[in-house]
Parts: structure tokens; C-alpha cells; sequence
């Protein structure tokens, strides 16, 4: 019997009294089997303590159902769990069906061969197990392929059962971890009849993870695989992805070091990949363009020098020896001092195919970043890429994707959509998206980011008329992109930069788990709403009470454009200090023009903004027409976006009829309060969630209310020497 942390003393209470205990700590869930007695001393003792919570269970606490009526119809509805044995992937479907359901229905269900009562949940394939074999639903299940699935409410052998079919067991995996969620989020489970695929093939984490243990903009403790690593945190890693869908992991950073590609870590990354194995996540590696010269000591990294292609070649066929499953390389070449092609003159194509040929017998793809940003290519960094990377559309081999960031600059709070979504018909573009909070508040500022992710999404390139939104280039049905008859699927994907770490919960600040969990979720579906992730999640991660998730939502739905109002008012961007955090718009970076705040924002006595209209920058032309047109105007600019492409005088006169100044004034002011909003709603939840957690969360908001007062207070102090207008404070 278990006890377990939940908040149903009285079912703790009846399962003590009846029988032997178990204790599951919430931290690794280690269960110590005890004596009754014994339990009933050491449960009552940690009582407690086992209510604080660490977050480390993230949205996988599986927390008993406290309506008895639902708890029961959960328990006659799941009765046994029949997953086939013998595959690494159908024991971690069945592991984590045993503890979750243990958790949400305070009893162990049993693993068994067979259904012998009601009640059984059969998981498989029709491969795997005789029993889907014998429902003849191949033809429901092959449009979906092997990570889609089926969970549907049937008759099996006479007996009422749930069957999460799947023709792949990475669909079977997906299909567990969205019965549980179904109980996790209290659904009904009598008449199931779910269907899902995923709308893009690779969904990956990228780690910008250095080999010492230290991460490149993390937040969150030291990297979870360098240099060493602990396989049971590694194990709840992987579950967390699996469980929304993610199926790739860049381990190492981009800025990625040579000996990540020499032998002794191509060994330990085969170590990591046989944990992430049985989940379904395949390990990929950022490579260094000059491996050849460094590893091996070549004279040159030219890519069309047939050495250099050998080597690569030699590199990729030891890397599959060890991974037989290695996902394939991400690279960043030319870019912020990294090497690549362009150092022997040639292209980024060139670069790219040479890699990309090696893999390619394997399987395996090449990621390019196309975060390039040459200051020879144009005088306005946002238009580098586009120039460098169109002309070469339709030079790259098949299994090459452009990785691209979802703002043409880096990650700001709010930037329109880069323009090389819908610029690039003959080449796969994977989105990079970063989920760590670089730009964002990091790990002390509440930001949910998916409202974020969704206007990138749905924003709407015009590339082929209206309604070519950006999850449509990314999805690959907008330039009609080939389904592979073998599977029927496109050559797509979507990156994240991860926020995850050894720190007990993961992510630095509880609520970045929420991006975690939500870039999984539109990287499974970009058609999710930001709402509806929210509401998920919150209830797996907080509580049940309709006023704890009505709070919460409101908190994490509000905080993006809060936290915009109060660093990024009207576009106005990278007015950051080089720490990526706090206010610092006078900085003049002596290293590069464009690493500093005054050569975004040009204030001065006679206005402020980049003007990237065709008489400044010419940016707009990079969009399609009606964007080019509309954000050539600031009169039909987004208010959003207005100096992003506009530099304007301080009176201008803003559609809410105010002056520019004043309206700057009432952005900064609002977001400042908006944030203190946060924390006051924050505060009604006092002792309606765990006071760990919450004391831990109210620390972070009181400070990201300081913060924001001290955006607002630098800022406007700051641009009222060139304005000369009215200030709101002291
Ligand atoms: C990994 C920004 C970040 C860098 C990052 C770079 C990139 O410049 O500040 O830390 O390097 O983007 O995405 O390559």
C-alpha cells in the first residue's frame, strides 16, 4: 500500500489502517517498503514535511483524485495494465503507468499478460501484442504513423478495456503519457475514442550545454550530462520530455567545443543516449565547423576538399557505430566568431552539404543555423540572414534544415517573425524557439512564454496570400512539402534552447517549468492554444481548485505583455545590459555596434527607433507584401512593433492620442504595476498551494516587481534627457 503526498488525509488515514505502507519522498520517489507500525510513526512524522514541496516531480506528481466518486469510477475504469514484455519501451510505458496511476488512484495496479476483468488498459502495437493485433484497426492507425496513436474505450475478449494502439512504440509511449494526463486533468475515461499524430517529425531540446557541466545562458544549476551525469535525473528528464512528445536532444552547446566530436565523448554521449533510448529521444550533437583541423589534424576545414569529406564521413560512421540511432549534427558557422565554410570562401550550403552527406547513409540530418549576422552583409543586423541565406534556397541537400530563431535578431521579448519563414520554399526550416529566459527575466521573472511562441506561430507570412501562417512553412504543407510514402510524414521540425539543469526543480524558478512543458506542446501541436497548455499544466503542477487555476492562468497569461510593457515598450528593443537582464539603454559596446542598446534605439533630442522603412534600413522589404506596405507606415504599424521599424520624433501622435513620450511613460508604468499585480494575485493563493512552493514563487515575483519599477525608473529617466518630457516618479 502507498502513501504518498496528496491532500486526502483521510484516504492516507483508511490506507494505513488496512494494510503494509509504502513511502514514496516526493524528491526521488524511492520507495521504502516498512513495516506497518513502523510506516505509521515515520508516515505521521513526515507528514508534514512531505507537503512542502521541491518541483522537482514537475507536472508528473500524479496526484491522488480527492472526489471519491471519480476516484473510484478511475479505479474500476483501470483495473489492470497489459503491456507487452520485452521491449525496453513497452517497460518504461508500463513503469510509468504503475507509478502514475499508483499516485492519481491511490492503489497499485498490476502489470498483467492478459485483461481478466474489466478494467484493463492494453498498450501496444500491432506488432508487439496479439491483442491490438486481433482489433484489426491497421487502418486507423497507419495514417498516423509510428508516433501517432489511438486511445479508445473498447471490448476486449467480452471484457470493457482502454486501448492505446499505436503502429510504432514511440505512439504507444506518446498514447500512456496522454491516458495519464486524461486522469491527471480529471476527464472522464468511459467512452474514449482519441486520435493524434504529431504535427511535426522532429521536436528537439537544445542544450546549450558546455562539456565542463557549466550551460550557456542557464539559469538552473549545471548541465545534467557534463560531465558527468546522474542516470536517475537524467531517467526524470527523459520521462518529462517523452511525456509531451519530445523526440530529440542536442546534448552539447552550439558554441560547440571540437573534443565534443572526439572519441571519449562520442562514448559518453553514447552512454547518454542509451538512458534517453528507451523514451524515445535521440541524441544529437552541436559540431565544431573546424573539427577536421583540430581532431584531425588536417590542414584545412575546406568543405569541398574531398579530405575534409572524408574525415566527416569517418566522424559520422564511428558516431553510428556507438548511436546507432544519433538524430544528426546542429551547427553554428560563421557566426559570432565560429568557424566555418565562409573561411575558405564558401557557402553555407557548402558547409552544410559536406556534413549533411556524411550522415546521410545513416539517416541522419544536419541543422544549419542560420543565426548569422555578418556586419559586412548590411549595415541593419536584422536583415543579415535573409541576404545570406535566400540566394542559397534549393542549394542544400535533402536532409539539411535552416535552423532559424523566430525573430529576425535574438530572442527579444517581442520581435515580428523572421523573415526567411516563407522566404525559403525549397528548405525545411526548423524553428528555433528558446525556452530558457536569456532575454526574459531569466530565473527570476515569471514569463509564460507560450503566448509568445503562438503570435510567432500564427503570424501570417503572406507568402502565398493570406493565410500562410509561419506553423504552415514550419509544418511543410505550405510550399506543398513531400510526404514520405514509408511513413507519411514531411521533413519538419521545431528546436527549443532548453531551460533545464541539475537545480532541484529543474528550471531555477518553478513556473519556467511551464515553458518546458509548453514548447513540448505546440512542438507536438502548434495549433494548441497558449490557454489551454496553461490549464494543463497548471492543474498537474498546482491544484485542482477552480480558484488556484483561475489565478494561476490569469498570472501566466498576463505576464508575457506585462513583462514587454515593462522592458520592450512599443518594439522598442535590446535595451539590455550585457548580462541579458537588467536595464541598461545606455550601454555603447566597444566589442560590436550591434551588441549595444544605442544602436537600437537612436534616441535622441529629435526621436527615437530604427527606422527600417525603405527611406532607414529597407527591413521591410525582407516581408511580404501587404506586411511591407503596412509596417512601412507608422500609421498601420502595430503600436507593438512601431519602433522596431519606425524612428519617430517625441511628439508624435499615437493612435491612443497621446504623444510618443507619453505613451512610453504609460507602457514602462504599466508594466511596473502589472508586475506588482502579479504578486499581489500571487498572494491570495497563500495556503492553497504548497507553502514551499508558493513562498518560493512569492520571493521571485517580489523581486521581479523591484526589477520592473527599475526598468521603468532607468529607462525613462534615461530617454527624458533627449525627450525632455514629464516624468512619473520622484
Ligand atoms: C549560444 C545569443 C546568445 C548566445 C548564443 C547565441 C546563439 O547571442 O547570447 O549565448 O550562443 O545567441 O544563439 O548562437
Amino acid at each position: 500500500m502507498i502513501i504518498r503526498r496528496d491532500d486526502d488525509d483521510e484516504i492516507h488515514a483508511k490506507l494505513v489502517a488496512r494494510r503494509g505502507c509504502m513511502l514514496i519522498t516526493p524528491m526521488t520517489l524511492r520507495i521504502r517498503r516498512l513495516g506497518c507500525s513502523a510506516a505509521i510513526v515515520v508516515g505521521m512524522a513526515l507528514a508534514v514535511s512531505l507537503r512542502a514541496e521541491t518541483g522537482h516531480d514537475l507536472w508528473l506528481r500524479y496526484v491522488l483524485a480527492a472526489d471519491s466518486s471519480q476516484r473510484e469510477s478511475y479505479r474500476r475504469a483501470v483495473t489492470a495494465i497489459v503491456v507487452p514484455q520485452g521491449s525496453p519501451t513497452g517497460d518504461v510505458i508500463a513503469a510509468e503507468l504503475v507509478r502514475g496511476l499508483r499516485g492519481l488512484l491511490g492503489v497499485d495496479v498490476p502489470r498483467a499478460p492478459r485483461p481478466r476483468s474489466p478494467g484493463a488498459v492494453i498498450v501496444g502495437t500491432p506488432s508487439t501484442s496479439p491483442l491490438v493485433a486481433a482489433l484489426g484497426w491497421t487502418e486507423a492507425l497507419e495514417p498516423l504513423g509510428v508516433e501517432g496513436y489511438v486511445i479508445r474505450s473498447a471490448t476486449v475478449g467480452g471484457l470493457a478495456a482502454t486501448v492505446i494502439a499505436s503502429t510504432g512504440e514511440s505512439g504507444a509511449l506518446y498514447g500512456a503519457f496522454h491516458f495519464l494526463r486524461l486522469i491527471q486533468t480529471r476527464q472522464p475515461l468511459e467512452t474514449l475514442d482519441i486520435a493524434e499524430r504529431p504535427k511535426l517529425e522532429r521536436r528537439l531540446l537544445n542544450h546549450w550545454d558546455n562539456l565542463d557541466g557549466t550551460i550557456e545562458r542557464g539559469y538552473a544549476g549545471r548541465s545534467l550530462w557534463w560531465p558527468d551525469r546522474d542516470d536517475q535525473r537524467v531517467h526524470d528528464y527523459a520521462r518529462a520530455s517523452a511525456s509531451v512528445g519530445i523526440n530529440g536532444a542536442v546534448i552539447n552547446s552550439v558554441n560547440a567545443s571540437s573534443r565534443s566530436l572526439s572519441t571519449p565523448f562520442i562514448k559518453r554521449a553514447a552512454g547518454i543516449a542509451a538512458v534517453l533510448r528507451p523514451y524515445r529521444i535521440r541524441v544529437y550533437l552541436a559540431a565544431n565547423f573546424a573539427a577536421p583541423k583540430v581532431l584531425g589534424a588536417l590542414t584545412t576545414d575546406d568543405p569541398l576538399d574531398p579530405a575534409v569529406a572524408r574525415w566527416w564521413k569517418g566522424k559520422a560512421d564511428e558516431i553510428y557505430r556507438l548511436i546507432p540511432d544519433f538524430g544528426g549534427f546542429v551547427v553554428k558557422a560563421n557566426s559570432e566568431g565560429q568557424p566555418g565554410p565562409q573561411d575558405y570562401g564558401r557557402t553555407h550550403a557548402d558547409g552544410a552539404n559536406a556534413l549533411a552527406d556524411a550522415v546521410a547513409p545513416h539517416g541522419g540530418i544536419v541543422m544549419w543555423r542560420a543565426f548569422v549576422y555578418d556586419e559586412r552583409v548590411d549595415p541593419d543586423r536584422v536583415k543579415r540572414a535573409y541576404a545570406e541565406f535566400v540566394p542559397l534556397d534549393g542549394r542544400f541537400r535533402d536532409n539539411v534544415f535552416a535552423q532559424v530563431k523566430s525573430g529576425p535578431l535574438d530572442f527579444q521579448p517581442r520581435e515580428p517573425f523572421h523573415p526567411l519563414f516563407g522566404a525559403m520554399p525549397k528548405t525545411p526550416l526548423m524553428a528555433e524557439l528558446q525556452i530558457t529566459q536569456e532575454y526574459m527575466g531569466q530565473a527570476n521573472h515569471l514569463v509564460y512564454l507560450a503566448p509568445m511562441w503562438k503570435e510567432f506561430l500564427d503570424a501570417d507570412t503572406y507568402a502565398k496570400g493570406p493565410g500562410s501562417l509561419v506553423s504552415k512553412v514550419i509544418d511543410g504543407s505550405l510550399d506543398g512539402r513531400a510526404l514520405r510514402p514509408v511513413d507519411g510524414q514531411r521533413r519538419t521540425g521545431i528546436a527549443g534552447v532548453a531551460n533545464t539543469g541539475r537545480d532541484v526543480n529543474w528550471s531555477g524558478h518553478d513556473f519556467a517549468q511551464a515553458n518546458w512543458y509548453a514548447f513540448g506542446r505546440l512542438a507536438w501541436d502548434p495549433g494548441l492554444s497558449a490557454g489551454a497548455i496553461a490549464d494543463e499544466w497548471i492543474q498537474m503542477t498546482w491544484g485542482y481548485a477552480p480558484d488556484v487555476v483561475a489565478t494561476i492562468r490569469s498570472i501566466m497569461l498576463d505576464s508575457r505583455e506585462a513583462y514587454v510593457h515593462y522592458t520592450m515598450p512599443l518594439g522598442l528593443h535590446h535595451v539590455i545590459g550585457g548580462d541579458h537582464y537588467a536595464p541598461m539603454p545606455e550601454n555603447t559596446d566597444p566589442r560590436r555596434a550591434d551588441w549595444s542598446a544605442t544602436y537600437y534605439h537612436r534616441a535622441d533630442t529629435s526621436g527615437i527607433g530604427y527606422d527600417r522603412t525603405r527611406r532607414g534600413s529597407g527591413a521591410v522589404d525582407q516581408y511580404w507584401s501587404p506586411l511591407r506596405e503596412q509596417w512601412s507606415d507608422p500609421a498601420t504599424t502595430p503600436d507593438a512593433l512601431l519602433l522596431w521599424f519606425h524612428r519617430l520624433p517625441w511628439d508624435y501622435r499615437m493612435k491612443s492620442g497621446r504623444t510618443l513620450w507619453d505613451e512610453l511613460v504609460a507602457s514602462y508604468s504599466r508594466g511596473a504595476d502589472e508586475a506588482k499585480a502579479l504578486e499581489t494575485r500571487w498572494t491570495t493563493l497563500s495556503g492553497k498551494v504548497d507553502q514551499a512552493r508558493y513562498q518560493a514563487v512569492l520571493a521571485k515575483l517580489h523581486r521581479q516587481r523591484e526589477d520592473a519599477a527599475a526598468w521603468r525608473d532607468k529607462c525613462l529617466r534615461y530617454f527624458q534627457t533627449f525627450s525632455g518630457g514629464p516624468l512619473p516618479m520622484k
